[in-house]
């Protein structure tokens, strides 16, 4: 009896300190990134240097001929004539303006190399190539030194396969020796990009298994993934609404292949589908045009620092990669009037989001998981402390209390996606003589890794961020509010 009475005294114990105890972190919701895809989201900015001989030529392979002449191997030797490659230049400005990863176009469409392809000639190593430079070298060199993750791109559409009419499968072999050279060659390799412009039908799952057998973590870029996924422009714009994840049921999305309404699946993803395929918003800071605009153009008109912007809120600011291409000169270097417009725009960004007007803030939510888990940790600035409710909660309203009067016109949110992307809708209040106005352009929907809400300009000391729903209890690491001056936005 005694025994017993003992036995049900400890239970009682242990149910009532239950109640305190830790709930621990929230399941992990729906599909989720690998760990290779949450660094490469978290880098945000991306570079790409088109170069090879469209540098020089002003004409890439995607047109028919180069200039009315045939693409002939002897022609795309000729016409490559850098007397310098500067490499450690072109990553050195990436690094100085704060991107994280740069992307070289090892072989593009016009089929010229810039490393010794061990399955062409048609490369730097030939001796009637005027410079022997191998340039996935020289920018994977630069990229350990300035501590900048490499990517490569390597166009499966080939005018030099083409010309020396070879069938698919053949092609496919060669093309898995030579993506497997770069791969082995260079050290790391953070994203390969496969174009889909004119992608022959490889079989691209076994391509694939080349790129993983030698690093899983890589992030492989395709139309529709797996690592990440085109955004369905060429004008770096994500959809407002911008799942992570991607449907391939019943969709062919292999490069060289598109289907259906692309344009607006590809930038918005399917929620709660079985892939995580993110985003990556691609364009050039010269303007696209013909014979080419991917390739430096002295004369091409430029985008502005607030084009820059404006292109920044549109990708990062919706939970999508900021991937900016900076076509080196025929110099060798990344032309003056580039950088310069890079550093304006580093300095609109610094003057944005250099100071979180939110720091110092209250916060208190109107439900929460337990202390380990609370609204502020979102202002913390750690990426692994995150604020989340309680499992049944999936609509919370959080409240900042400002330290002092403020005065912005951008919001910023962070979802911890290595629990999964989770809101569906969230909208934005600010409070004046003690009532709460609705801020922004309403309702909205998805947040990711990042969202920047863009919104009239107001003063006030309380803002309060209403999750209205989400397909599990919400998981947030991040708050900002900013003010930008700057940008003429
Ligand atoms: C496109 C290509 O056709 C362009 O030349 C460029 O490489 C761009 C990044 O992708 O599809």
């Amino acid at each position: 009896m005694k025994k017993t009475l003992v036995y049900l005294a400890a239970l009682l114990l242990t149910a009532l300190s239950c109640g305190t105890k830790d709930p621990g972190a929230p399941a992990p919701y729906g599909t989720l990134p690998t760990k290779g895809q949450i660094d490469w989201q978290r880098q945000e900015l991306i570079m790409f240097y088109h170069f090879g001989q469209a540098t020089f030529s002003g004409w890439d392979g995607e047109n028919p001929s180069c200039n009315g002449k045939p693409w002939t191997a002897e022609l795309l030797l000729q016409n490559y004539a850098p007397a310098t490659i500067d490499a450690d230049q072109w990553v050195k400005t990436a690094a100085d303006n704060g991107f994280k990863e740069v992307i070289i176009t090892a072989k593009h469409h016009d089929g010229f190399c810039l490393w010794d392809n061990p399955e062409s000639t048609v490369d730097i190593a030939n001796e009637k190539c005027k410079n022997h430079t191998d340039v996935v070298k020289a920018v994977s060199d630069a990229c350990a030194k300035y501590g900048v993750n490499l990517g490569i791109y390597l166009s499966p559409w080939d005018r030099m396969i083409e010309a020396a009419g070879y069938d698919i499968d053949t092609y496919e072999v060669m093309y898995k020796n030579a993506l497997k050279d770069l791969m082995t060659k260079y050290g790391k390799v953070t994203e390969i990009w496969f174009d889909g412009n004119h992608a022959g039908a490889f079989n691209w799952p076994a391509v694939n298994e080349v790129v993983f057998g030698i690093n899983p973590d890589c992030v492989i870029f395709s139309n529709g993934g797996p690592g990440c996924r085109w955004v369905g422009n060429e004008q770096g714009e994500a959809g407002e609404t911008n799942w992570s994840t991607l449907d391939a049921v019943g969709r062919k999305l292999t490069p060289g292949h598109m289907e259906g309404d692309y344009k607006t699946f590809l930038g918005s993803g399917d929620e709660g589908a079985s892939r995580w395929v993110p985003a990556e918003s691609d364009f050039s800071i010269q303007q696209i045009g013909d014979p080419n605009g991917w390739f430096y153009g002295a004369d091409d008109p430029r985008k502005t620092a607030s084009d820059l912007m404006d292109i920044y809120y549109k990708s990062v600011g919706r939970n999508s990669i900021f991937l900016m291409n900076v076509p080196p000169s025929d110099k060798g270097v990344i032309d003056a009037k580039e950088v310069a417009i890079m550093e304006e725009f580093t300095r609109m960004r610094t003057a944005v989001f250099g100071t979180n007007l939110a720091d110092g803030a209250t916060v208190t939510a109107t439900n929460v998981r337990g202390s380990k888990y609370a609204p502020a940790n979102l202002l913390d600035g750690d990426y692994d402390s995150y604020f989340a409710t309680e499992d049944d909660v999936t609509d919370v309203d959080i409240d900042f209390t400002l330290d002092g009067e403020k005065t912005f016109n951008r919001v910023m949110l962070q979802e911890y996606i290595p629990l999964g992307q989770r809101v569906k809708a969230f909208s934005i209040a600010v409070k004046f003589d003690g009532v709460w106005t609705e801020w922004g352009s309403g309702e909205t929907t998805t947040i990711g890794h990042k969202r920047i809400i863009l919104g009239e300009t107001v003063t006030t000391d309380a803002v309060k961020i209403c999750i209205n729903e989400s397909n599990a209890c919400p998981v947030l690491n991040g708050f900002g509010l900013f003010n930008d001056t700057v940008s003429g936005l």
